[in-house]
């Protein structure tokens, strides 16, 4: 089977998503997502100005081959650019390859380990009470894993809170929004939300939570030590993850778990923090981890450390991210739990997909292939629309902090 074409559609049905589609000799196409929030157009050009001239007339059964060939061959490793789109290239391979067996994808990586997925699912609020309302919403709709994310008094906009009592998308329009931050505010209201939160919705659920990179290692040693009492299933980016050794100190003195790994590129991102048993979840997930081919090798490595796998889900992975990362979890043997935000209905017109979710879980669904597709008349007409994530400023002072 031979590439003998390959297109890069950029569409925004309400965000910006780039999906990279490759036509084969035998009448198959193969999906693979490369969308990179704020940066879209980068990933575009590096695949439609140097990826796409390597794609065509290569043997399109030669995943491994061709991974390596954009990997190593490229010289210039690593990166969310190059990684984002070495994985639309793996992914939609592996579409194509499973669409040839007439298999979904699950199946050639292994077979499905579990039955169904578990997914969490996002509860936010302007305040703790609009939270917990939040919670118990989420719960009604029958998930059994929330993350919980609230405004802080005294700060106008804080992650992972929709200000408008929609949906959160944290991308805006036109040029960067900027956000406020002060570090003992949040300190001293993350773990009275969560008291209140357990005391509404007790012990069956799950919980989350995520920091989103914002404490220094000794301040998320304290919330992870303050939040001990409700037994969170998880904390996230509880620091920034450039240098692994901060978790050290992090891990010295919580027992909460921690989980890391969203905007990683490549096993080497989290080598150290795998090693040292230092992180209970990795995050990386197929769009911005260089395809499955990649997230294989990172899980493998996880495994022989008891670290699971709790795949990033967020809105501003495409369709074609969610449907692949969906096989790639019911087959991986340390499996975690997903990140589930559901898409807007204009994207999911544009993504039409056969995963589902049920009761708490999804399932990728028996299509061949990863089982989502793009109507291209669609997405004609919802063209690119400039778009950046917020930037974060102390309140204090306006010092650029970590958003
Ligand atoms: O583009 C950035 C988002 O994907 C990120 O802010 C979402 O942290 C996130 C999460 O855990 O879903
Ligand atoms: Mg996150």
């Amino acid at each position: 089977m031979k590439i003998t074409g390959a297109r890069v559609i950029v569409c925004c049905p309400g965000r910006n998503f780039v999906t990279l589609k490759l036509e084969t000799d035998q009448g198959l196409t193969g999906l693979g997502d490369a969308s990179l929030n704020g940066r879209e157009l980068a990933v575009a050009s590096y695949l439609n100005d140097h990826v796409v001239p390597l794609l065509v007339g290569r043997d399109a059964t030669r995943i491994e081959d061709t991974w390596q060939y954009l990997y190593r061959g490229a010289y210039w490793r690593r990166g969310p650019v190059t990684m984002s789109a070495i994985a639309a290239v793996d992914t939609a391979l592996w579409d194509l390859k499973a669409k040839a067996a007439g298999m979904p994808l699950y199946q050639l990586l292994g077979g499905a380990s579990r039955e169904r997925v578990l997914v969490y699912a996002h509860a936010n609020g302007r305040d703790i009470a609009e939270t917990v309302d939040e919670v118990q919403r989420q719960a009604a709709l029958g998930y059994r894993a929330i993350r919980a994310q609230s405004g802080v008094p005294g700060l106008n906009k804080v992650y992972g809170v929709a200000t408008d009592g929609k949906h959160y998308e944290p991308a805006t329009r036109g040029l960067p929004r900027e956000e406020d931050w002060d570090t003992p505010r949040y300190l001293r209201h993350v773990p009275q939300l969560f008291d209140a939160v357990r005391s509404a919705i007790g012990w069956e659920h799950e919980l989350l939570h995520d920091v989103h990179h914002r404490l220094t290692p000794i301040e998320a040693a304290r919330l992870g030590k303050d939040l001990e009492p409700y037994r969170l299933f998880w904390m996230e980016d509880a620091t920034p993850a450039e240098n692994p050794e901060a978790f050290r100190l992090v891990r010295r003195h919580t027992t909460t778990p921690l989980a890391v790994g969203e905007i990683f590129n490549t096993v080497w991102d989290c080598k150290a923090l795998i090693e040292e048993q230092l992180i209970d979840f990795i995050r990386t997930t197929v769009v911005h981890a260089g395809g499955l081919t990649h997230l294989r090798r990172i899980a493998d490595l996880a495994a022989l450390y008891q670290v699971r796998t709790g795949s990033h889900g967020a809105t501003d992975l495409s369709p074609v991210c969610m449907g692949a990362a969906l096989h790639f979890d019911l087959w991986v043997p340390n499996f975690g739990i997903q990140e589930h935000m559901p898409h807007n209905e204009a994207t999911d017109a544009v993504f039409p997909h056969a995963y589902r979710f049920d009761a708490g879980f999804m399932h990728p669904g028996e299509a061949p292939g990863h089982g989502v597709e793009i109507d291209e008349a669609l997405a004609a007409k919802y063209p690119y629309q400039r778009a950046y994530l917020p930037v974060n400023r102390l309140q204090r002072d306006g010092t650029l902090w970590d958003w």
